[in-house]
């Protein structure tokens, strides 16, 4: 029973609005999920799988597969509040535009009231919100992702929440047969009002535009709400990190769309010794605690992580957390029952299902899964999770990873000289572009803090904030920069990657500790070249492809006008010096 006025309220006008046959209210028992992917087995959205224990593999339509940045709109009241970086669009008229298509889209469907919790359910800074879909996908989905139904609801009690409103925009004439995957490619936006809380997706499926819990709430609307209530939401993942002595540090490590979020947060180490424990693997929401300390709790309750490439080599811990208990998005089928993905294995099998439903074999040209194949599950599941996930003060913070796929140009490592320059590394993240989003792959862009997909306010106001942090009383953590993606003459990565890793981490600790001499230079300070191998390769400073990352800085920082903050202007001007 649902008794808080403002969602009863919400509920029926949406019912109005929306025309779904019928109105199911989530609880979040084990029941009531077993029924739903019943329902969509029968519906043949989900194949079970013969191999692995209650686990399903979807496929998606082939044009529903990625977020979709051009169709994502952040409708403040102001446009200079949605800044260069966000498409925007007046509230007024989108909401009616959004109004027409949501009318009457839930016809011949069930609508789903989902009410959730993002954080740690006895934790202050966890925030409860509502979704309504019309997707029984969307609603299994959630119930790995956050924490769903009644416990949800009792934390709301009487208060107003964030409304989160989803449909695959295909609403079901009478008689007519639905489809594996319902979606509307040609309508689909994703909308979010900052002011009112809200967002409004239609049209697609696919992970990011309709789990409207992970990047449109825990993302895009939370950095507008933290900004005014004094915390950060980051596209971050959270680790605890033990050294041989028993010492134990947290980072938080924000790199862009598949650049190495999951596969840092559940790192096997290769240095004896040394522990990784996972508190998040893509969003932190931080405060400052009482003692001064930066402090993070993962609003996520599992994972949605990129399939392709993980493996036993790169990510065991991956593979034991969806051992059973998974959901699988455009992965191929084996013969047997299974999953399998580019990378799972050195010899692909000798036949499989693409992630399009056709036999394919390893002659043929095409990829058996999607690029940007996921699984979904729940953290509980990973082997590596850290005792304080559910900490409800989160963990404390002794350092910041910034990160980006760069071919070139950009060290291995190093570490900010201060917090401002550390804050204009995270604004100058540049990162070559991934299969995460619809669009072309491999393309150099902008993507500061790796936040430029989910930013929900003008992101030099975002710059701000960040700048604004840094207080006498408050104790700030150091602020590094990795790229783990150089490569040779031959294309081929230079630094191996993934559990050796823990080497870029273990300088970082040293660091922290004062433990380390390093070499202070206008990109920050950098380790001496021996300690690592290939050191010569992977700290080589080129001067001609700095003099045009300066240039390209300068144009980008330009875009935002007044409102750029000036210490970043400065920080280029120490920059361009250096190298001019
Ligand atoms: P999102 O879920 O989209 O936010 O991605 P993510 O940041 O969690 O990325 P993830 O860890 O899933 O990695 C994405 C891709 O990068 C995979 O294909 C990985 O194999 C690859 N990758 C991750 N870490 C490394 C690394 O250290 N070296 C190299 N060469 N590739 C890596
Ligand atoms: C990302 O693209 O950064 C993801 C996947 O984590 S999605 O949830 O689709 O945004
Ligand atoms: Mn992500």
């Amino acid at each position: 029973m649902i008794q808080n006025e403002y969602l009863q309220k919400w509920i029926e006008e949406m019912r109005t609005l929306c025309q779904p046959d019928s109105v199911q209210i989530i609880t979040g028992t084990d029941e009531e999920n077993q029924q739903l992917i019943q329902k969509l087995v029968d519906k043949k959205t989900f194949i079970p799988l013969k191999k692995r224990q209650n686990s399903y593999l979807a496929r998606s339509n082939v044009d529903d597969v990625a977020r979709v940045e051009d169709r994502t709109f952040i409708c403040s009241n102001i446009k200079d509040d949605a800044g260069p970086t966000n498409n925007w669009a007046p509230p007024d008229e989108m909401r009616k535009k959004m109004e027409g298509l949501f009318k009457g889209s839930m016809r011949g469907r069930t609508m789903y009231v989902v009410p959730y919790c993002m954080g740690p359910l006895k934790s202050p800074w966890s925030r409860v919100a509502c979704t309504i879909t019309d997707s029984a996908y969307v609603v299994v989905n959630m119930r790995m992702m956050t924490r769903i139904g009644d416990p949800a609801l009792q934390m709301l009690g009487n208060n107003d929440f964030v409304k989160c409103l989803h449909s695959v925009g295909k609403p079901l004439e009478k008689g007519q047969q639905d489809s594996t995957w319902p979606c509307n490619p040609k309508d689909t936006y994703i909308v979010h009002f900052p002011e009112k809380k809200e967002v409004w997706s239609f049209g697609s499926g696919y992970g990011g535009n309709a789990l409207l819990n992970k990047k449109c709430f825990a993302l895009r609307l939370a950095t507008s709400m933290g900004r005014k209530e004094g915390w950060m939401a980051e596209h971050m993942l959270i680790i605890g990190v033990t050294n041989p002595q028993g010492e134990k540090k947290y980072f938080t490590g924000a790199f862009p769309s598949a650049c190495g979020k999951t596969n840092l947060a559940m790192l096997t180490p290769t240095l004896p010794g040394w522990k990784v424990e996972c508190v998040g693997d893509d969003i932190a929401w931080m405060h400052w605690g009482d003692d001064g300390r930066l402090w993070a709790i993962n609003p996520e309750a599992g994972f949605f992580g990129v399939a392709s490439g993980t493996s036993p080599k790169t990510n065991i811990n991956a593979l034991k957390t969806i051992e059973k208990n998974a959901f699988f998005a455009n992965v191929a089928l084996t013969e047997d029952g299974d999953v399998w993905w580019e990378g799972l294995t050195d010899v692909p099998p000798k036949h499989l299902i693409d992630w399009k439903g056709k036999d394919w074999t390893p002659e043929s040209k095409e990829k058996a899964a999607h690029p940007n194949s996921r699984f979904t599950v729940s953290a509980k599941q990973c082997p590596v999770l850290d005792p304080n996930f559910e900490a409800p003060q989160g963990v404390p913070i002794s350092g910041i990873i910034f990160g980006g796929r760069r071919s070139t140009t950009v060290p291995l490592l190093r570490q900010a000289l201060s917090w401002q320059h550390g804050v204009f590394l995270g604004a100058g993240t540049s990162s070559e572009t991934t299969a995460a989003a619809k669009g072309a792959v491999g393309e150099l862009r902008h993507d500061p803090f790796s936040m430029l997909p989910f930013c929900g306010y003008n992101m030099a106001d975002y710059f701000a904030f960040w700048l604004q942090q840094e207080k006498p009383e408050r104790k700030m953590p150091p602020i590094f920069f990795v790229n783990w993606f150089l490569k040779d003459k031959d294309g081929k990565f230079i630094w191996p990657g993934f559990g050796d890793n823990i080497q870029a981490i273990k300088w970082m600790w040293d660091r922290i500790d004062n433990k380390k001499e390093a070499e202070k230079t206008a990109l920050g300070f950098l380790p001496k070249k021996e300690e690592f191998p290939r050191g010569d390769e992977l700290f080589a400073i080129r001067k001609e492809e700095w003099q045009k990352e300066c240039d390209d800085l300068q144009n980008y920082f330009k875009t935002f006008g007044q409102k750029m903050p000036k210490e970043l202007w400065d920080e280029l001007g120490k920059l361009k010096v250096a190298f001019f």
